[in-house]
């Protein structure tokens, strides 16, 4: 049987990082990777498919329980189960193993991650009992969302024509910071030197991440609902111009950068349906959609819903580098005529997350955390250079470069897995030898890491570790003086600094500022208790501001215009 049913399933989107830990705890699972993969999808509408073989239940029983599988389960799974961090749980699987070996499956978890859900006591008897027989069904098939779909999501809320010639502030665009307010589906704008909020801007909800074009003159974000909003900056104050959803659930969105194509074009990467959308840059029209659905890059087996994670825009060529997480290629998609886009495909490694350049931007570096591995993509020549082994699932951002007194120039990403920090040789020129291996691996605080940062300017090197279970360490960032690598880091308690009471309060993603003098931190905080963003000197490692503002709520990611414009990190 098979009925498309709008079920409009309200799905609560709960705040990941934070509930996951609450709901989470198996003794054997990496805390760390749950909270951090567990989140929920805001898929709200779904197609009923009942499958022969399967124990019967009722259509509202299939319909509860892919509400609590995209609640709890398709962070890790997949929408269509086909498998990601997760295993896959198609019928195929799922029928052969039968309804007891399910239930105790969902019940008591495995070592190898999956959560206890019976003995956490976050599931009932009946839901577990529930979800056993739904597993053995087909997945529910969510909506595309094409280019009709997405024409009526398009708003102009400010023409061009109307936008001013000329930035209408006192303010540095180039020192603004775009800052992701998780939970509240907002960015705050603030000006960097007098670190006023300039303006808060709604968004999508549980907005991502922001890039600013290539001007800096318009921020683009986007939220987890796959919903884009242009920014922009030269308003007084900055404000939203244009929206655009493409798709149901997305992370990620980028600009165009290469020489004639400054601010024209944007792109944005859906984890649902799995595509590609290119816009134009100052109005988020959509002119081309392109599917990610294809072969994995090792068995070479089709993949239903191969995600998009991260986008960058080459500097040596018109075209975006786009991951597609579960087939685990790097696509180069040449935008010079979009009624003739070329791809150019590399296999990589599964399953591609984050990533950036090194201090060249020829060599785009990105995290395969699945297979433990950093894989290095040629931009100028357009092949994967190298695939680097790193420790258990690097997590780089977009990574720090700088200049090891030994090695040369590096790359340094740490690891959501373990305590180190990779530093990649990047100088095949100069130091051949040592170019795409680990050269040195620092010891850091603890696992549960995501960020780490530099700056051309600083002699710091600075590391978050948010998701490790240790108060001590998710509340403090580790620093590293790079000139002496070997003297360990040092901790800065920025979370006491910012004296916000009660609550998780993790501190995550350092962010310099334009000058690269000063470094921001979010101290991230539950949606209803206090939040701040903590300002250091660089120099001294001594504080400089708590922006505490209640209007802060839930900061996670920051984005400094001039050094994510110019790929600064
Ligand atoms: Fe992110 C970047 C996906 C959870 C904060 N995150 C990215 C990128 C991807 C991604 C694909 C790269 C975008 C790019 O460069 O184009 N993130 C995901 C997930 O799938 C995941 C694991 C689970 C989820 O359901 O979203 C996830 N991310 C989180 C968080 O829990 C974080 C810590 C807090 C939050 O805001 O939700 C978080 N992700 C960030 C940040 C960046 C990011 C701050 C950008 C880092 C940068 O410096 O560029």
């Amino acid at each position: 049987m098979k009925k498309r049913i709008l079920a409009s399933l309200v799905v609560s989107f709960m705040a990941c990082g934070i509930c996951a830990e609450e709901q989470v705890d198996h003794p054997s699972t990496d805390g760390a990777e749950l909270r951090y993969k567990g989140a929920s999808v805001p898929v709200r509408e779904v197609t009923v498919r009942m499958s022969p073989g399967a124990p019967t239940m009722s259509e509202e029983e299939y319909l509860a329980s892919s509400r609590i599988f995209f609640e709890r389960c398709a962070g890790c799974h997949g929408v269509l189960r086909k498998g990601a961090t997760g295993k896959p749980l198609t019928p195929d699987i799922t029928q052969q193993r039968g309804t007891e070996y399910l239930k105790a499956l969902i019940a008591y978890g495995t070592p190898a991650g999956m959560p206890n859900w019976g003995t956490s006591g976050d599931l009932t008897d009946a839901q577990i009992e529930s979800m056993a027989k739904f597993l053995q069904h087909e997945p529910p098939q969510p909506p595309e969302f094409g280019m009709e779909s997405m024409l009526r999501t398009w708003k102009v809320n400010v023409a061009v024509k109307d936008r001013p010639a000329k930035k209408q502030h006192k303010y540095d665009v180039d020192d603004m910071f775009a800052v992701t307010l998780r939970d509240s589906g907002q960015v705050a704008i603030l000006d960097g030197d007098s670190k006023a909020i300039l303006n808060i801007i709604e968004t999508g909800y549980a907005v991502h991440i922001s890039r600013p074009s290539n001007s800096g003159r318009y921020v683009y974000t986007i939220g987890r609902d796959a919903k884009i909003v242009l920014i922009d900056l030269f308003m007084n104050p900055p404000q939203q111009v244009a929206e655009l959803k493409i798709g149901m659930e997305a992370r990620s969105v980028e600009t165009s950068k290469y020489e004639g194509y400054e601010d024209k074009l944007a792109i944005a990467g859906a984890y649902w349906p799995p595509q590609y959308v290119l816009m134009d840059g100052d109005t988020l029209e959509p002119k081309k959609i392109v599917s990610t659905r294809g072969m994995t890059v090792d068995t070479q087996e089709y993949h239903p819903e191969p995600r998009v994670a991260a986008i960058v825009a080459s500097h040596q060529h018109p075209e975006f580098i786009v991951n597609v997480k579960e087939t685990g290629k790097v696509l180069l998609v040449n935008y010079t005529d979009l009624n003739a886009i070329t791809e150019t495909t590399l296999g990589a490694a599964r399953y591609l997350h984050d990533g950036g350049w090194d201090s060249t931007h020829r060599y785009f570096l990105t995290a395969a955390n699945n297979s433990n591995k950093v894989a290095v993509i040629d931009s100028r020549d357009r092949k994967v250079a190298a695939l680097v082994d790193v420790e258990k699932i690097p997590h780089p951002g977009r990574g720090a470069n700088f200049v090891d007194p030994e090695y040369g120039p590096v790359w340094a990403t740490s690891a959501l897995g373990n305590s180190n920090i990779s530093l990649i040789g990047t100088d095949p020129v100069n130091h051949k030898k040592d170019a795409w291996k680990v050269v040195r691996t620092l010891k850091g605080m603890g696992g549960g890491s995501l960020f780490v940062k530099t700056h051309p300017k600083s002699h710091n090197l600075w590391v978050d570790a948010p998701l490790n279970p240790d108060e001590s360490l998710s509340q403090s960032i580790a620093v590293y003086d790079i000139n002496n690598l070997e003297a360990g880091y040092k901790t800065l308690p920025i979370a006491e600094w910012a004296n916000l009471g009660e609550g998780p309060k993790r501190v995550v993603q350092p962010e310099f500022n334009k000058a690269g003098d000063e470094v921001w931190f979010s101290v991230w905080n539950g949606q209803t208790q206090r939040s701040a963003l903590v300002v250091v000197n660089d120099k001294t490692r001594e504080l400089v501001k708590v922006i505490d503002d209640p209007r802060i709520i839930t900061p996670t990611g920051k984005f400094n215009v001039f050094n994510t414009r110019r790929d600064v990190y």
